[in-house]
C-alpha cells in the first residue's frame, strides 16, 4: 500500500461494525440515565471547583458567567456533532473513530494522540487542582503540609512574566492521590454505574448547596463593574474555563457499553452537558457576588468564599464534598485514556503487546494504566495547573473542530450512512461549531499553540517509526489487493 494510499486509508463504516459483533467487546448494560451520569460525573471537577477561582480574578471578574455561557456555547454545538457520530459509529474510540472514518488514518492517528493529551494532561491537571482542596481541608482539620510538598518546582510570575522556581519540591498530594486512583484501576474497580451514581449525587448536591445557600449571601455590588476586562476578558476566561466542560465527550467513549447506543448516547452527551452548563452558571453568579472578584482565593475559590463569608461548616462541607468529587473525576478520566490506549492498540498503532495486554488475574490493561498513572503523577506534580489546564483546552478544542468538520465531510462522502441521530441545521451548527472553538483556541495564546504543535509533531514521528508499519487497516488492504487481482483475471 502507497504511502499516500495509507496516510488517507478510512475504517468503513462496515469494518467498525464488524469489529463491534466480535466477541471481545465490553458488555452493554448503560442505559440513558447512567449514560448521563457518567457525562456529569466526569464533568463536574476541578473546573468549577478550582479554575473559576483565577477566571474570575484574572480574566473575567463577574463576567465569568457570561464564560461560562460562551464555552457553553462552543461545547453545545461540538456536543450536537459529537451525538451524529456517536450514534452512527457507537464504538469505542470516540473522535478517534470517527476522524478513522471519515478523514482517514493519519487524521484519525493526530486525533488519537490529541486525545491522550486531552485524557492524560487532563488527569494530571485534576489531581493538581484536588490537592487544592486536599490541603485546604486538612488544614480545616489543623493539619498544614508543608509548603514546599504541595506545589509545583516552576511556575510563571505574572510580575516578571518569566518562568523560574517557586523553592518547592514538588505537589505530593497530586502524586500520591494519581497512584493511588492508579492502583485501584489496575485491580480492576469498574465504574460501576451505582458507584458512578453515588458521586454524582454527592457532586450534585454540594454544587446545588452552594447555590442555594451562597444565593443568600450575593451582594449586588460585587457584581458592578460586570466586566472589568471588558469582552476580552469574558473570551479569555471562556477559554480557561472550558475545561470545566471538559467530559461530556467521554460519554462517547462508552458508546460501546450502552444498550441502545443510537438513542441513549446522544441523549447522555447532551443532557449531562445541558445540566452541567445551567449549574455553572448559578455557581459562577454567587461566587462572583458572594466576594468582589479581587479578593476571589486561586486555590480552592468556592470554598473560600464561604470562609470569607464566615460560613466555617458550610466551608466544611464544600471542601469535603469537592475533594470526593474530584476524585471521581480523576477514576472517569484515567478509565477513558486506558479506552483510547486500547483503540489505538487494537488498530496496531500502538504497540498491542504493551497497550493491549490484559493481567492474567485482574484482567486490565495494567501495563498501559500503570505507564499511564506513574506519568500522569510526576506531571501533575511538577507543573503548574494554568500551564496544564491551557494545554488540555487547546487540545480538546482542536478536537472538537476535528469532529465538527467530520460532520460536515461525513455528510458529502457517505450521505445513505444510517444516522439515529442528525446534527440539526447542517452545515451551519458544525460551521458555528468550527468557529466557536476555534475561536477559543485563538484567545489561548501563541504559547499554547507551540505546545500543540510540539505534541503534535511527537505524535507524528511515532506514527511514521511505529504506527504506519503496524497498522492492521493497512496490512488487511494489502492483504485484499492480491485477492481482488486476481479476482479480477
Ligand atoms: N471537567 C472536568 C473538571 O472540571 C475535567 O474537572
Amino acid at each position: 500500500m502507497g504511502l499516500r494510499e495509507q496516510l488517507f486509508a478510512v475504517k468503513s463504516i462496515q469494518i467498525l461494525e464488524a469489529e463491534m459483533a466480535s466477541d471481545n467487546r465490553l458488555r452493554r448494560v448503560l442505559g440513558p440515565v447512567s449514560l448521563t451520569a457518567l457525562g456529569v460525573g466526569a464533568i463536574i471537577g476541578a473546573g468549577i471547583f478550582v479554575l473559576t477561582g483565577l477566571a474570575a480574578h484574572d480574566y473575567a471578574g463577574p463576567g465569568l458567567m457570561l464564560s461560562f455561557v460562551v464555552a457553553g456555547i462552543g461545547c453545545a454545538l461540538a456536543a450536537l456533532c459529537y451525538a451524529e457520530f456517536a450514534a452512527m459509529v457507537p464504538v469505542a474510540g470516540s473522535a478517534y473513530a470517527y476522524a478513522y472514518a471519515t478523514l482517514g488514518e493519519l487524521l484519525a492517528w493526530i486525533i488519537g494522540w490529541d486525545l491522550v493529551l486531552e485524557y492524560a494532561v487532563a488527569s494530571s491537571t485534576v489531581a493538581h487542582g484536588w490537592s487544592h482542596y486536599f490541603t485546604a481541608f486538612l488544614g480545616l482539620l489543623g493539619i498544614t503540609l508543608p509548603a514546599a510538598w504541595t506545589a509545583s518546582p516552576i511556575d510563571f510570575n505574572p510580575a516578571t512574566a518569566t518562568w523560574g522556581p517557586t523553592g518547592a519540591y514538588c505537589n505530593l498530594p497530586a502524586f500520591l492521590v494519581v497512584l493511588f486512583i492508579t492502583g485501584i484501576l489496575v485491580i480492576g474497580i469498574r465504574e460501576s454505574a451505582r458507584f458512578n451514581a453515588a458521586m454524582v449525587l454527592l457532586k450534585l448536591a454540594v454544587v446545588l448547596f452552594v447555590i442555594v445557600v451562597g444565593s443568600a449571601y450575593i451582594r449586588v455590588e460585587n457584581w458592578r463593574p460586570f466586566l472589568p476586562f471588558g469582552a476580552s476578558g469574558v473570551f479569555k476566561g471562556a477559554a480557561y474555563i472550558f475545561f470545566a466542560y471538559i467530559g461530556f465527550d467521554s460519554v462517547s467513549t462508552h458508546a460501546e457499553e450502552a444498550r441502545n447506543p443510537q438513542r441513549d448516547v446522544p441523549i447522555g452527551i447532551i443532557t449531562s452537558l445541558a445540566v452541567c452548563t445551567v449549574l455553572y452558571i448559578l455557581v459562577a453568579a454567587v461566587l462572583t457576588g458572594m466576594v468582589p472578584y479581587q479578593d476571589i482565593a486561586i486555590d480552592a475559590p468556592v470554598a473560600r468564599a464561604f470562609e470569607t463569608r464566615g460560613l466555617p461548616v458550610a466551608m466544611f462541607l464544600v471542601s469535603l464534598g469537592a475533594v470526593v468529587g474530584i476524585t471521581s473525576v480523576l477514576l472517569v478520566l484515567l478509565l477513558s485514556q486506558a479506552r483510547i490506549l486500547l483503540a489505538l492498540a487494537r488498530d496496531g498503532l500502538i504497540s498491542h503487546r504493551f497497550f493491549g495486554e490484559v493481567h492474567p488475574r485482574f484482567r486490565t490493561p495494567h501495563r498501559a494504566t500503570i505507564l499511564t498513572g506513574v506519568l500522569v503523577a510526576l506531571v501533575g506534580s511538577l507543573f503548574p495547573l494554568k500551564l496544564l489546564a491551557d494545554l488540555v483546552n487547546i487540545g480538546t478544542l482542536f478536537a472538537f473542530v476535528i469532529v465538527c468538520a467530520a460532520v460536515l465531510i461525513m455528510r458529502r462522502t457517505n450521505p445513505q450512512q444510517p444516522r439515529p441521530f442528525r446534527t440539526p441545521f447542517v452545515p451551519l451548527v458544525p460551521i458555528l461549531g468550527i468557529l466557536s472553538n476555534f475561536g477559543m483556541m485563538c484567545a489561548l495564546g501563541w504559547e499554547n499553540w507551540l505546545r500543540l504543535f510540539v505534541w503534535l509533531a511527537i505524535g507524528l514521528v511515532i506514527y511514521f517509526v511505529y504506527g504506519r508499519h503496524h497498522s492492521k487497516l493497512a496490512a488487511s488492504v494489502a492483504a485484499a489487493a492480491p485477492a481482488r487481482q486476481g479476482a479480477r483475471r
